[in-house]
Parts: C-alpha cells; structure tokens; sequence
C-alpha cells in the first residue's frame, strides 16, 4: 500500500522537527502549522510548507481544531500526525480529523476516548489479562458505607483517582478511614470542574514504586509487538527527567512477560499505532496505571535499543502497511539513556525564556541530539520548557552513563538557564549509578540539598 504523498504536523518544537526528519526519510512532504510565536523558527522554515494557525496562545494555535483541519485542507496533505502534548489524545480532533476524510497518525477516536477514561482502561486492560492495581471494581458508588468497605478490602494507604485525569492530575492519598469519605468528596468536586467527569476509582496506593512502560506498535491487520520497555521514575512533579531502556535490574524472563502481556491485549482491543502501557513497579510486580495513545517524549531510547524508527512506524501503519517486523525479529541491543533538556533554572526550576546567543550540542560515538534549537533560536514563553533531548547509547548501562556524562561535559548553553548541570549530577550520583531507583528518589536527592 501507497505511502502518503504528504502530512500535516500538528505539533511545535523538537517533535515537529523529529516528524519531518521521518517524513523526509520515506519521501513524504510535510506541512508543518505554527503559531505567531514560532513563525521564524528554522523547523518551521524546513518543511516544505507552513500555515500559521494563530496567536501564541496554545488555546488559539495548537489546539485549534477547526485552523488545524483548514491547513490540512489548503495544504493538501492526506494525514496529520499529533506528536505529543497538544491534541494528541484529543479523540473528538481525532474524529473531526477523519470526518474530514485525512487520517489520523494514531488509534481510532474510540480507543483514545476509552483510553482517556481511566477506568474504562483499567476495565479494559484487566479484562484482556494486564496485571491491575488492586482496587475498586471500577468507578466508586455514592454510597459511603460501600466506600468504606472497598477501602477496608484493599487495605490503608489507598489513592483515590480520578476517572478524567491521568498523568498525577487530580489524586489524593488516604491514610486512614477517618480520612476517606471527605478525600473522595474533595477528589469528585475538583474532577468534576477540572474533567466534567466526577467519577472517582480506588486503588491501593504503593509507596514506593518504579514507573515502567511498555511500548507497542500494531498495524491495521491485527499484527501487534512490543519494543521492550522504559524505565521512566527519575522525575520531578510528575515531569519526567530521565528515562532509560531497558529498565535495568530485571529479568529477561519477567520482561518478556510483561511484553508479551501487553502486546496480546492490544490485539485484543484492537489497538494501531504506537502505544505506551504504563506500569508501577514494585517487588517484581507489574501494576498497569494508564495507557498512552501518542507518540513519547522518551521514545528514542527504545528506538535506540530497538534499531527500529517508531515515528516511521507510525506513518507506515497509518497508511495501511502492514508491520515489516515480527516478535522474534525485535532483538534488544545495548543500553539508551534520554537527558531531557528544559529551559528552565537548574536549582528553582522556573522557566528560562528567552534568546539562546551560544549553543554547543555534543556528539561522538554513541549520542543523539533531538533538538530544534540553536544559536540565536528565542525559546519562546508559551510553551512547555523543553528544548531538546540528549540521547547516549553503549553496549551497557554503564558505558550509556559514561557516554552521557562526557556528552553533558561538551554542552555550552547561553543567553537562557538550562538544567544541564542537574542531568550532570545525575550521572554522577552514586544511586543512579546502581540503578532501579524509585519515583521518589529525584525529590528526596532535591530535598536533602537544602
Ligand atoms: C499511583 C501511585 C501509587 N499507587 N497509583 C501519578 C501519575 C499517574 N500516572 C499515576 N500516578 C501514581 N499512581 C497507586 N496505586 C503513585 C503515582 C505517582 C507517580 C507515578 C508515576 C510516575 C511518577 C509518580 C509520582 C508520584 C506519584
């Protein structure tokens, strides 16, 4: 089946340069949109074309559905491809986009809908045989006396969640059943004005967990694999700041599990595209907590270990192709470690906007640099503070470390603050170093600074 002769970028930033390198590489034109705010960036100026969508404002640029739809249709471009962030698990842009008659790059309007329903996912991914947080048996009734009851069953601490949010939005821990009702009150009055869904679910809250994530990729004729997993818990706030592939520590046996679990499920509900399923992982036990439709900050680290382009991936089974790979053709290689480079101050981690005057990347053996900044670029205000990625690779965990370490000694940012010398620290600190640390460990190293 025909590639696409061209696709619409519905994205900014290092995403949207990272799509049109795949573009570019299969032979497919691209648009790119862009707010005012980006106008002069060199990513911008690449693509073949470029619409202006709108004011800076990601409300009047980025997530305008109906400007975005409109430079699809002037443009003539076949498919629009998300990236990450913006309308990326927007389902009703998805359906809007093929009511349109362009495809989506990404899974149907329904399974991101169901997706963005965590506790239609929960229900979905235990009913297809993916090992669940204990919990309430989907949403919590009214009833208090029930409540309390479920909670007694799962056992203090528990969290209850949000059916609408996802990503730490709207959750709160309980300690104590004096506690629980008014917690499961607060946690529906605010995810009824934050999500318009005031429904609320349980789960036994683990204290200590890693957060690992499997990637998927599945075509349009029920071929599904796995790209192994990622290893995602040094973060901040919820904002991830390190990743890693493989996760290191784990068996090849619990891995391929896990893996294979994941894959099947995704035949089972007729997932296409890329996936991530997300997992807590504590005392060599898989929790699924969320599935994410799009396309990941993170993913050259699996793309790194994999050999395999999942941006490609996603443009060829979007287009009809079927997957070129099967299981037993992934074969793992080595070691990939991503250092999320973000505008912002490295000790109180407010934003840094502003114009970059010097801007030296690293390379050499073994290190990517996924960025559309350079000297002169103005990080602009708007938007979220990353501006680039810093990718290394070895034959071991230990030699991806060290190629790391020397690629964060090469980099001269000026003009703006980065946290380059956190990811500096990071390399250097001695429980990094061992691996398999927890969620919890970049806030406790940060805490202990002070
Ligand atoms: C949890 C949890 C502990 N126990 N669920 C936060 C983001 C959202 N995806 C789910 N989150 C969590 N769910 C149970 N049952 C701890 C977190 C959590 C977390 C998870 C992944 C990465 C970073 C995190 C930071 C704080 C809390």
């Amino acid at each position: 089946m025909a590639l696409f002769e061209k696709v619409l970028i519905a994205n900014r930033g290092e995403i949207a340069l990272r799509i049109q390198r795949a573009c570019r590489e299969m032979g497919i034109k691209t648009v790119v949109v862009h707010s005012t705010a980006d106008t002069e960036a060199k990513y911008v100026k690449l693509a073949d074309e470029s619409v202006c969508i709108g004011p800076p404002p990601s409300r009047e640029s980025y997530l305008n559905i109906p400007a975005i739809i409109a430079a699809a249709e002037v443009s003539d471009a076949e498919a629009i491809h998300p990236g990450y962030g913006f309308l990326s698990e927007n389902a009703d842009f998805a359906e809007r986009v093929e009511q349109s008659g362009f495809q989506f790059i990404g899974p149907t309007a329904d399974v991101i809908r169901m997706m963005g329903d965590k506790v239609a996912a929960k229900k979905a991914m235990l009913a297809a045989g993916v090992p669940c947080v204990p919990g309430s048996e989907g949403a919590l009734p009214d009833d208090p006396k029930e409540i309390v009851r479920t909670a007694r069953a799962v056992g203090y601490p528990v969290i209850i969640k949000a059916a609408g949010g996802g990503g730490g939005r709207g959750m709160r821990v309980v300690h104590t059943e004096a506690a629980l009702i008014n917690a499961v009150n607060t946690t529906r009055a605010e995810a009824a004005a934050a999500f318009n869904n005031p429904e609320v679910y349980m789960e036994k809250f683990l204290e200590n967990p890693r957060h690992i994530e499997i990637q998927i990729l599945a075509d349009h004729h029920g071929n599904v694999v796995h790209l192994g997993e990622r290893d995602c818990s040094m973060q901040r706030r919820h904002q991830k700041v390190i990743e890693e592939a493989p996760a290191p520590g784990l068996s090849l046996k619990l891995r391929d599990k896990i893996g294979q679990r994941c894959a099947d499920a995704c035949k089972k509900i007729g997932y296409r595209g890329a996936g991530t399923i997300e997992f807590l992982f504590e005392n060599d036990e898989f929790y699924f907590i969320e599935m994410n439709t799009r396309v990941q900050v993170e993913h050259p680290v699996t793309e790194l270990v994999t050999g395999i382009d999942i941006v490609q991936e996603q443009i060829r089974v979007a287009s009809g192709q079927r997957l070129r790979f099967r299981q037993k053709d992934v074969v793992l290689k080595g070691h990939a470690i991503e250092c999320r480079v973000n505008a912002e101050d490295p000790f109180k981690f407010t934003p840094s906007p502003g114009r970059i005057q010097t801007w030296h990347m690293p390379g050499g053996p073994g290190i990517r640099v996924d960025s559309h900044a350079y000297a002169n670029y103005v990080v602009p205000p708007h938007y979220d503070s990353m501006i680039g990625k810093i990718i290394s690779y070895g034959d071991t965990r230990e030699q991806a470390i060290a190629r790391m370490g020397i690629a964060l000694s090469e980099v001269v940012v000026e003009g703006i603050s980065t946290n380059v010398p956190l990811h500096r620290r990071i390399m250097r600190d001695t429980h990094f170093e061992e691996g398999g640390t927890s969620i919890h460990y970049l806030e406790h190293m940060l805490a202990s600074d002070a």
